[in-house]
């Protein structure tokens, strides 16, 4: 390796970096004042992140990190502040949703679209585990399919053990995606089908608790072809807004966004019990979804989401 190297982080566990340069992975620890730089952060390196490094023997020191696009953060510990960047530079966030085995709340999906929508990274949707509904719940999954299309946000459903997954390749390729979703959900499954170099392993879900058993421990990076990236990681319970003000929460509804300046007190409406307000009229009428409404409700209250 020459003196300076610039690398792509492809994995961490919190101590060592998996970083690639020129093709090859190299080990990598990071100097010790960079730690100390990321102040309101967990991690001052995420995976996604170019870094500048130097060889250390056959491993390398990471002496910083380049300019983000952009990043996506798991959750503000709300006691001291802190979030955990989960990764950077980022194209599109997947969510992986399923009506059960585990079952994915409403609330939970529009907390992890507003999040992503305030980072202004796409979103996408597959509700997974098709194979495991009867015909009334596929109706249910289509309507939610026709609701998050209607937002701009791309849904679809499929069964990540039985469905041919060739369609992906386009929405994937020559992007940096990010794959999120409660523990159990199928991430590491879909992954595995996607690329016969990817083995990640695969857990089971509780019948008891119908619950995963978080599998994946860390966030990892893995190459599909020379500039598609998939980023699998691992399950989370709950999706922490961070540093959300109330006013600015429903700038990241999109049906909302645009609404708000018909609402009697434009700016500073919060769409709860304010007179003459467009987006309760507009939920009355049905143009927006009560479900959405109820989640928004809920974020501007700050409720925790673990159903
Ligand atoms: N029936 C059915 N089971 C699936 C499908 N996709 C995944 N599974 C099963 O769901 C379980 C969990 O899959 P994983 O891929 O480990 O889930 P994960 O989202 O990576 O979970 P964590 O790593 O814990 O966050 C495994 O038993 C899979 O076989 C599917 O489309 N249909
Ligand atoms: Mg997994
Ligand atoms: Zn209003």
């Amino acid at each position: 390796m020459p003196a300076v190297m610039k690398g792509l982080v492809m994995k961490s566990n919190g101590s060592w970096y998996e970083v690639l340069v020129d093709g090859v992975v190299v080990s990598s620890r990071i100097k010790g004042k960079l730690r100390l730089d990321g102040m309101k952060e967990t991690n001052p390196v995420a995976v996604g992140d170019w870094v500048d490094m130097e060889p250390e023997g056959k491993n390398a020191m990471i002496l910083s990190v380049l300019p983000r696009t952009n990043h996506m953060v798991r959750q503000s510990t709300k006691k001291n502040q802190l979030t955990h960047v989960l990764a950077a530079n980022i194209d599109q966030v997947i969510l992986i949703a399923s009506h059960k085995m585990p079952r994915t709340s409403l609330g939970f999906i529009d907390r992890f679209l507003v999040s992503a929508e305030s980072f202004r990274i796409p979103q996408i949707i597959i509700f997974n585990k098709t194979d495991l509904l009867d015909l009334k719940e596929k109706d249910k999954q289509e309507g939610l399919i026709k609701l998050y299309e209607s937002l701009g946000v791309k849904a679809f459903g499929l069964s990540a053990i039985l469905d041919d997954l060739h369609f992906l390749n386009t929405l994937l390729s020559d992007r940096t995606t990010l794959i999120a979703g409660h523990s159990g959900v199928g991430k590491s499954t879909l992954l595995n089908r996607l690329s016969p170099d990817v083995s990640q392993a695969i857990g089971s879900v509780s019948t008891a608790s119908n619950k995963g058993i978080h599998t994946t421990t860390f966030v990892e990076m893995f190459r599909l072809s020379e500039k598609t990236f998939v980023i699998d990681t691992p399950g989370v319970k709950e999706w922490g807004m961070a540093d959300m003000n109330a006013q600015e929460i429903s700038d990241y509804f999109p049906e909302m966004r645009d609404l708000r300046f018909s609402c009697k007190f434009t700016s500073r409406c919060l769409h709860l019990s304010e007179p003459q307000c467009a987006v309760r009229d507009a939920v009355e009428l049905g143009t927006i979804a009560k479900s959405r409404y109820q989640s928004y409700c809920s974020i501007v209250a700050g409720d925790d989401n673990r159903k």
